[in-house]
């Protein structure tokens, strides 16, 4: 269907409007929305220019597809932004760094730490049990008191020690003061960093005094802090002998290269700096963190909207299950519905609605559009999950549409759905983040059923959109469940 000239450009938006639209606190959508509602007039690619960046917002997922997969070397690169800059000293992290030979080899490091957690007595599951278990009994305290509780910190001190267990080999207590202060640190960055800020747009307003940068600078001096130390703790007592946690992993990587030190390969030149490795465990961290506890939100906030889902989960937890044991991932092949209902949460809330920008890393095309190298690209996965080509209602929560007809397996009934990604700049953390999700929830809708406290309205639906789209902040009754683990 190329015309004889030769591949053209998508359509272009007038850079004013865009621009005006994007960033005016008057605009009433977030980026994600408005660029789903563009299409109407532009169609599903288009292009615009974001200060002197030129970006195409992909909307539909045969070109998502072609872009990550097809094409996914020609666009695994990252463009570098102010913000992102200041948290990852220029691209020295996974997420934010662009393609590179250091970059693969972050990755792979990361890679194989995340598995070597599959067995021994210090497996994931035991770990992510272990932190359910203790959730619960905060619950079930909760619950005792006749209290309601805002969820948010516990979900997050759970998922926190998860992480922190699988990066340090260490957990935190409930007020702990390093915990309290990773809290505060972690949300100002997730406020302030890589969401389309004036900043990223126009770096020269750098020069001018800016609050957003400000909080930014201080919330990552905090966390540089708190990796320096464990980083120190670590080179401290670390052993060749046995690898406790992803560190351990990190820095025997780079004395293995700093041993095996010939002319050419120094732990410098392949990316094993010390910069390079606090960033990367700083990327496994943040990201292990907010994401997970972010969607254990989302799931929470609908299942009180939709208490017959909540009551569907808890008839299949007990007639699989039952109340004399404590679900375990062995129990994720004959519980679909929970599955199903993870699904729906992860399509109908994706936790990156925008993923992370990629950038053409030569000149290229998506479907008959020419792509001049250095374009950005944004994949609207805003727009992939609420196709209505693709969904039946998509804005209705209805686990049912993952699974088959008979409500006995689970399915994916559109190819348009992408919650991490795909090909070489897929979610490192997808499978750690499954289990935790299964667990976590089964767990919990074991033992409880979740309301708003008598007299509190439903929580909002809409969400904060920052690097992360999080629910706003509410308060849960936690209802101990008749003859449930919860009572003992
Ligand atoms: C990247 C989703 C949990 C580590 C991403 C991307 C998405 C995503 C959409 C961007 C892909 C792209 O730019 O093309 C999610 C969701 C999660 C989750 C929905 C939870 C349900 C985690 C966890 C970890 C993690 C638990 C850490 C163990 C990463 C890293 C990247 C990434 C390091 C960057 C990969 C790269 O650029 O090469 N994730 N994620 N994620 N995720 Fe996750
Ligand atoms: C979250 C706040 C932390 O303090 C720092 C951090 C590191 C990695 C980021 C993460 C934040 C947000 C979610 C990101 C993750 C890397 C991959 C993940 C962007 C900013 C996603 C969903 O793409």
């Amino acid at each position: 269907k190329m015309s004889r000239r030769g591949p053209q450009e998508p359509p272009h938006l007038p850079a004013l409007p865009v621009i005006g639209s994007l960033l005016s606190l008057r605009s009433p959508h977030p980026p994600h929305v408005h660029f789903k509602e563009l299409q109407q007039k532009y169609g599903q690619t288009y292009s615009l220019m974001m200060g002197s960046h030129s970006v195409i917002i992909v909307n539909q997922h045969t070109h998502a597809k072609e872009v990550l997969l097809k094409k996914g070397k020609t666009f695994a690169g990252r463009p570098r932004t102010v913000t992102t800059d200041i948290l990852t000293r220029d691209g020295k992290d996974i997420a934010f760094g662009d393609y590179s030979a250091t970059w693969r080899f972050h990755r792979k490091i990361v890679h194989g730490a995340l598995c070597m957690f599959g067995e021994g007595s210090a497996s994931i599951e035991k770990i992510i049990c272990a932190e359910a278990q203790s959730l619960c009994a905060v619950l079930s305290e909760a619950a005792a008191a006749g209290l309601a509780l805002d969820l948010s910190p516990e979900l997050t001190r759970a998922v926190t020690n998860v992480v922190c267990s699988l990066c340090f080999n260490s957990t935190y207590c409930r007020g702990d003061p390093e915990f309290e202060g990773m809290l505060h640190y972690s949300q100002g960055i997730v406020d302030t960093v890589a969401k389309d800020s004036l900043v990223d747009i126009f770096p020269w307003l750098q020069i001018f005094p800016n609050a957003n940068l400000h909080l930014l600078k201080q919330c990552v001096s905090v966390r540089d802090k708190l990796l320096q130390k464990k980083y120190d703790e670590h080179k401290a007592d670390y052993s060749d002998h046995v690898q406790r946690d992803l560190l351990d992993a990190l820095v025997r990587a780079k004395r293995s290269a700093e041993n095996n030190n010939t002319a050419e390969i120094s732990a410098e030149s392949v990316g094993l700096s010390e910069d390079h490795l606090l960033m990367t465990v700083g990327d496994i961290f943040g990201a292990g963190v907010e994401t997970t506890t972010t969607v254990l939100k989302w799931a929470i906030t609908y299942l009180i909207h939709y208490p017959q889902v909540q009551r569907c989960i808890q008839e299949e937890l007990d007639s699989k299950v039952g109340g004399d044991r404590s679900p375990q991932l062995s129990d994720r092949g004959s519980l679909p519905y929970l599955e199903a209902t993870i699904r729906e949460v992860l399509r109908i809330r994706p936790v990156a609605p925008l993923l992370i920008p990629h950038v053409a890393l030569s000149d290229t095309s998506i479907g008959d559009f020419a792509v001049r190298k250095g374009t950005r690209v944004i994949i609207n996965l805003w727009s992939l999950h609420h196709d209505e080509r693709e969904w039946r209602n998509p804005e209705l929560f209805d686990p049912g549409r993952f699974l088959n007809s008979e409500g006995t397996g689970l399915t994916i009934p559109s190819p348009s759905y992408l919650p991490f990604g795909a090909g070489l700049r897929v979610c490192l953390g997808e499978a750690l983040a499954k289990m935790e999700l299964f667990l976590f929830l089964s767990w919990i809708l074991q033992r409880f059923t979740l309301s708003v406290p008598p007299g509190h309205s439903l929580p909002s639906l809409e969400g904060k959109f920052g690097v992360v789209l999080q629910p706003v902040k509410y308060k849960v009754h936690a209802m101990p469940r008749p003859g449930s683990l919860g009572q003992r």
